[in-house]
Formats: structure tokens, C-alpha cells, sequence
């Protein structure tokens, strides 16, 4: 926490004193520093960490009672310890999937802690990702997520024919209405398509074993999908032949086929201003699956409305602010920097190949000129690497909240 609060404050520092702007840096951004007992600024430069720490991620787990809030005792018996840990992989018995060695209970043969650990042995990946829910405005947390690819724990079934889909849930306290389901093409699990990480049993988290709360000791993670994909305290796979969804997110509207968005936020922007003071601003953004090229802003009159014709504001005045370079120590409370030298889009050095990263996030500075006495709107938005400015190309909230956001700005001389 501490540590990152001072990183971040440096990598602002830094932009704004790069910028020439250092008495502007001292005036704005160390009283920012120095206001941390303020909780909403607190909550503002908390999330500028580029990693989250594992037990700061938001959580939108159902469950009653929650499972990850079971006793020690109650954990052992649901499976959800790393000792009692089981991952049943079946046929389907609505469908004729041919399996040779389904992994079940009942056989007394299903995949166990011991068993993914030898499969970690050749065949551990960890990769960056950013988990959002489609349904907030604001990701729930950045990590390194480690893990088996899924595709190896399916190949021990030895499927012979007829899987065209998996079907995925976990520990759901025995009660049927309890249970979060998801699926995905069994084509995107066996094979890797556009050069994304595979799908993965996860069993780590910047470097710490997965806790209870962030689906320990198992959860699936699904790297270009909203969290949804992401099961939680995972204990069944199913290889169907059912060629459709069955996702519990299909209900209520949800899109349980996008992929992460591209779309900026700001983190820090002072509201009540002086006239033409100039103004610093600081946000991330979210780097979705067609990248990221801009980070935009725009200023207007207040109660200035979209004209009916533009509701994106398309052909406005966009000015482009900085994204951020790379930070140099990478928050998350990662034990080592080892980890990251073997992450998917780092080098061996442990730097990242190219950047932005996608599915992950960025930050970004810029200073507004000074404005004259007045009511404004200021409004954030992201170009993707094709091009196309949010919410486009898919601005349609079920899929993925990207709406541009507005913030008022008040600029008066008393
Ligand atoms: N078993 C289970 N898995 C789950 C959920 C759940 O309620 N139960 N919620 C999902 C949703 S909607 C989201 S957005 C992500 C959130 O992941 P996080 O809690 O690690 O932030 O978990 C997903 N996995
Ligand atoms: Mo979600």
C-alpha cells in the first residue's frame, strides 16, 4: 500500500516534472500526497497501484453464506483447502461426449492438489490480467494470475469425439440454486487463438497462493473475458456436445460472449479551480482486446449535451493527454521480481515487451490549460489500437460498461 502510494506519486511527479512544470507539480500533486488520511483521495491514489495486492480486489462473490467466509473446518469438508481440493472433468450426460478417463469423484480418481502440482511442474504460465465486471464501471483488481492451462488437466480425460463446449462451476454450498456456471468453446481451451494466454486452473496470484476470497485454492481464468468466465473455488468441468452457453451471467441481459473493452477513467482531478489554473489530471485505462493508442480529453461548457447526431462526441475537439510508461516497481505485493521474468509479455529481464499491455491497464497524465470562470464538463476517453474511440466499436453496456465518463468542473475566482 505505502509502497505504491509512493511509486505512483513518483511516476506522476515525474510526468509533471518531465513536463517543465515542477511548481505545478509541487502545488498539485504534494498536497494530493500529503491528503491521504481523506479517504476518497486515499481510494483515488490506492487504485493508481499498477498490481493489486491480492486481499485489496473488490469481490462480487454470491453465495449464502459466502464461501470463502466458511470456518477451517467447513472449508475441509466443501474441498475448498489445497488438502481437499478435488476438480471432477466429465461427459456430459445430456450429451455424447466419448471421454476414456473422466476424472470423477465416484472413481475415486479426480484431479487433486498433488495432481495439478505435477502438472505445474512442466507446464506452469503466468500472465497479466486485468478483472473487470462487465456490469461496474471500475475493475475490481490488476494481478498476475498463475496456473495450469486448462487443456492439460482436460487432455488426462482422454476425450475421444464429440466435445464442443465445456460447462464449469464451483463449490456452490450444496444447494443447486447456489450455483455460478460458466462456459467457453472447448476450441478456445485446447488452442490459444491471437496470441492471448491460455485459459487456466489458477492457483496464484502475484505470486501468493490464491486465497479463499479470490476463489482459492482453484478458479478458472478466462485471460480476455470479464470476470464472469472467471469461476471461482472451481470443482467441476463438464465436456458437452450441447453447442450452446449455459453461463449464470447469460441471465439479466448480460453479453457472455465480449471480450475486455478498451476505455479510461481518471483517478485524480481537482473540481473547484481558480481561473486559469492550470490542471493536472491523472487516470488509467483499461487496455481491452484491440489495445490501446490514446488516452483523450475533452473539455466543454456544463449542460453543453451531445448533439443528437454525435452521441460519442466523435467529430468534438479531442486532445490527446500521455500515457504513462511502465512503472518501475510494480506494487501487487509481489514476494520477488522473478515472477514477472516469466511472464507471458515480459522479458527475461522482467520488463514488459511492449507497452501498453493488453487485458491489462495503463495510466496516464496530462495538464489542462487554465480555464476562464465557469461551469465545464470534462470528459476521458480511449483510442484503441485499431483506431476506433470509445465506447465504439461495441458500445453497448451489457457487454462491458464503457460509457465515457464526465466530471464537473467548477472554476470561480472566490
Ligand atoms: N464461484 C463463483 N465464481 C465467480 C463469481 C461467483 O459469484 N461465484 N463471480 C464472478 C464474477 S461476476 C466476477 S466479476 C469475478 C470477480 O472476481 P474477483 O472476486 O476475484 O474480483 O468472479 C467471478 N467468479
Ligand atoms: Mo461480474
Amino acid at each position: 500500500m505505502k509502497n505504491f502510494r509512493v511509486e505512483h506519486y513518483e511516476l506522476t511527479r515525474r510526468y509533471f516534472l518531465q513536463l517543465g512544470a515542477a511548481g505545478l507539480a509541487a502545488q498539485q500533486l504534494l498536497p494530493l500526497a500529503a491528503a491521504e488520511e481523506k479517504a476518497p483521495l486515499q481510494q483515488a491514489i490506492s487504485e493508481l497501484e499498477y498490481l493489486t495486492p491480492q486481499d485489496e480486489f473488490q469481490d462480487v462473490s454470491r453465495g449464502n453464506p459466502l464461501p470463502h467466509k466458511l470456518s477451517a473446518e467447513e472449508k475441509t469438508a466443501a474441498g475448498l483447502t489445497r488438502e481437499t481440493w478435488r476438480l471432477e472433468i466429465v461427459a456430459d450426460p445430456e450429451s455424447d461426449s466419448d471421454l476414456r478417463n473422466p476424472l470423477s469423484l465416484e472413481a475415486d480418481n479426480a484431479l487433486d492438489w498433488d495432481g495439478l502440482m505435477s502438472l505445474a511442474k512442466q507446464r506452469t504460465v503466468a500472465f497479466p490480467k486485468i478483472m473487470t465486471c462487465n456490469n461496474l464501471g471500475c475493475p475490481l483488481g490488476m494481478g498476475i494470475w498463475e496456473g495450469v492451462p486448462l487443456r492439460d488437466a482436460i487432455w488426462l480425460t482422454k476425450p475421444r469425439k464429440n466435445v464442443r463446449r465445456i460447462f464449469y462451476h464451483g463449490f456452490h454450498n450444496h444447494d443447486p440454486q447456489q450455483i455460478f456456471r460458466s462456459s467457453l468453446p472447448i476450441g478456445r481451451v485446447l488452442e490459444d487463438p491471437l496470441g492471448l494466454p491460455p485459459v487456466i486452473l489458477c492457483f496464484k496470484l502475484n505470486g501468493e497462493y490464491l486465497n479463499s476470497e479470490r476463489g482459492g485454492p482453484v478458479r478458472l481464468v478466462a485471460p480476455e473475458a470479464y470476470g464472469f468466465k472467471s469461476v471461482k473455488w472451481l470443482n467441476r468441468v463438464t465436456l458437452t456436445n450441447l453447442f450452446h452457453a449455459n453461463d449464470t451471467y447469460a441471465a439479466k441481459n448480460n453479453d457472455i460472449d465480449s471480450w475486455l473493452k478498451t476505455f479510461a477513467a481518471t483517478i485524480s482531478i481537482a473540481q473547484e479551480l481558480k481561473p486559469e489554473q492550470p490542471i493536472p489530471v491523472t487516470g488509467y485505462a483499461q487496455v481491452g482486446i484491440s489495445g490501446l493508442s490514446k488516452v483523450q480529453y475533452l473539455v466543454t461548457p456544463a449542460d453543453d449535451d451531445p448533439p443528437a447526431d454525435d452521441p460519442y462526441l466523435t467529430q468534438a475537439d479531442w486532445q490527446d493527454a500521455d500515457i504513462l510508461a511502465p512503472p518501475t516497481h510494480w506494487g501487487g505485493d509481489l514476494p520477488s521480481d522473478a515472477l514477472l521474468k516469466r511472464t507471458l509479455g515480459f522479458t527475461p529481464q522482467g520488463q514488459p515487451e511492449k507497452w501498453p499491455l493488453r487485458l491489462s491497464k495503463a495510466h496516464w497524465a496530462t495538464v489542462v490549460p487554465g480555464l476562464p470562470e465557469g461551469e465545464y464538463t470534462f470528459r476521458c476517453r480511449t483510442v484503441d489500437a485499431n483506431g476506433i474511440a470509445q465506447p465504439l466499436p461495441r458500445p453497448f453496456a451489457k457487454s462491458g460498461r464503457n460509457a465515457i465518463e464526465q466530471i464537473d468542473l467548477t472554476v470561480s475566482a472566490v
